[in-house]
């Protein structure tokens, strides 16, 4: 394609919280690293052959003028342009810590009581949206496609069409939307939804957020007419992940962990740091299995990651000691001298090479969020299970189980002995339904991978008319649902 024809097509333009890329202080100058998530892989095909921006703030506080040389010469290399919004520690404070993670956060997630539903917050949230929409409307041409992601960001299509900008919005929201019984509680709610229905098409996680939003939409005495509405279930870069899984070099690491722990079945938790993720449940949850079923004594182990994550906020300070006291006493009451230890806990972030290697390694995955987006851990377990003969137990709660429901335990976390009785059947399971249960999860995560995910969005946001809309194939219940209403 010329270069020419290439300014004539519609561009794409990403804006998110931060931008795909970690920022390393050289000395006095900067580094910027590419980022390497299912997003970022998924999208970057579309930002070089459309040509793009990818719009967010730098992940540090201060002007952005310190590192735009870094993220320049980041550019040539990328293949799209990055363009920092900067934000100062206020900002940081009010905007990020505050009204995205103290009120939407746990709001979305169904946990009313732990926000905190500060009106500075609002008024910082509102002038940082503006902020974030003035720096694509700089860059945004009226044909371009603009592609907004996440809670952090429900204001920008509202505030680009008060500055005059005609391209095409579109938004997804990574994280659940709640029913009408919890979204009303948030003071600004009318605002919130309002500011939503100025994007042309919401993309959501789940059937059951799209049905909420809906809910809420009625609720408010609001019309979704003019925007479409779908659900669009993220996926992973699965042969990615399958490659690097076969990797001997994991292969060989994921061996070493049998060796370090023999002679038994590995249960696996990894999670961030996050009171939505369930983690002081789980371990209740394994603490009774091993209290009623001593014949488990000895027989498993449960390697529970915790990736250090907003480590600022006190709530999340008292909660890691709260899991570690809990390991504690999990530990001291059942392990066995110089043999069998319960649960290995690290506070950590894992190299990519270990995560892999835990979850080859792994015959359980326990992911029991109270409740989460997708969850894109119980997918990349699944891809990673090259054996197949392994089981994932997962949380109702997780959007993740509309679609694996058929090859998952589904368990309700909250149900301690429920989940205690799902680790037993899983180890009990017998071998050909392992391998039939897992080869079914594997199956359809290959199907719907991140690529068809950006594909299907893209398909959803092109289609003007009610015939022009995504015909995709039937096994993808977005694009179906996604007709406008
Ligand atoms: C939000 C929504 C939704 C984890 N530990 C390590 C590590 N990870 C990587 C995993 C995975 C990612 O982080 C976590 O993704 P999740 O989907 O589980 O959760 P959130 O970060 O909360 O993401 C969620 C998602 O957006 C996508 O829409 O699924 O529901 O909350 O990719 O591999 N990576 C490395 N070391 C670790 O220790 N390298």
């Amino acid at each position: 394609m010329s270069a020419h024809a290439g300014r004539r097509r519609s561009r794409l333009v990403v804006v998110s919280n931060r931008l795909p890329v970690a920022l390393k202080r050289a000395g006095r100058s900067w580094q910027v690293e590419a980022g390497s998530g299912g997003l970022v892989s998924a999208l970057l095909p579309v930002l070089r052959n459309r040509g793009g921006t990818w719009i967010g703030w730098a992940g540090a506080p201060g002007p952005t003028r310190e590192f735009s040389r870094a993220l320049a010469a980041a550019d040539r290399q990328s293949g799209y342009r990055l363009a920092a919004v900067a934000l100062d520690a206020r900002e940081v404070e009010d905007f990020y810590l505050g009204f995205s993670n103290e009120v939407i956060w746990p709001l979305f997630h169904d946990l009313p009581s732990r926000c905190n539903f500060d009106p500075r917050y609002w008024a910082t949230y509102q002038s940082v949206n503006r902020k974030y929409a003035k720096a694509v409307a700089r860059r945004a041409r009226p044909g371009d496609f603009v592609w907004v992601h996440d809670y952090h960001l429900m204001n920008v299509a509202a505030e680009l069409r008060r500055l005059g900008c005609r391209s095409r919005l579109a938004f997804f929201l990574h994280i659940p939307f709640p029913s009408p019984d919890v979204f009303l509680k948030l003071p600004w709610r009318s605002r919130i939804l309002d500011a939503l229905l100025e994007f042309d098409l919401i993309g959501l996680q789940t059937a059951r957020d799209r049905r909420n939003f809906l809910a809420c939409v009625e609720a408010l005495g609001r019309s979704a007419r003019a925007t479409r509405i779908g659900h669009f279930p993220i996926g992973i870069d699965y042969n990615s992940f399958l490659r690097a899984a076969a990797t001997p070099a994991v292969e060989a690491r994921a061996k070493e962990l049998h060796r370090l722990l023999p002679n038994r079945k590995l249960v696996l938790g990894i999670d961030r740091l996050d009171y939505t993720k369930g983690i002081t449940l789980r371990l209740r949850a394994f603490q009774d299995l091993l209290e009623r079923h001593p014949a488990m004594r000895g027989r498993v182990s449960l390697i529970q990651v915790v990736v250090p994550s907003r480590e600022e906020i006190p709530e999340y300070h008292r909660m890691k000691t709260e899991i570690e006291q809990l390991v504690g006493r999990i530990n001291g009451a059942f392990a066995r001298p110089g043999g069998w230890v319960p649960v290995w806990y690290e506070y950590r972030s894992l190299t990519r090479m270990d995560l892999l290697a835990y979850y080859r390694a792994a015959d359980i995955a326990l992911i029991t969020p109270l409740k989460d987006g997708m969850n894109l851990v119980a997918k990349e377990y699944c891809a990673c299970s090259i054996e197949e003969d392994c089981v994932l137990i997962l949380s109702e709660f997780a959007g993740a189980a509309e679609q694996l429901a058929g090859g998952a335990l589904l368990v309700n976390p909250y149900d301690v002995r429920g989940v205690a009785e799902a680790i037993r059947s899983a180890h009990r399971m017998p071998e050909a339904e392992r391998l039939a249960r897992m080869r079914g999860l594997r199956r359809s995560i290959r199907r719907e991978d991140v690529y068809r995910w950006v594909d299907s969005f893209l398909r959803a946001a092109r289609a003007r008319s009610l015939e022009e809309f995504p015909a995709s194939r039937p096994s993808s219940p977005a694009p179906a649902d996604g007709l406008p209403i």
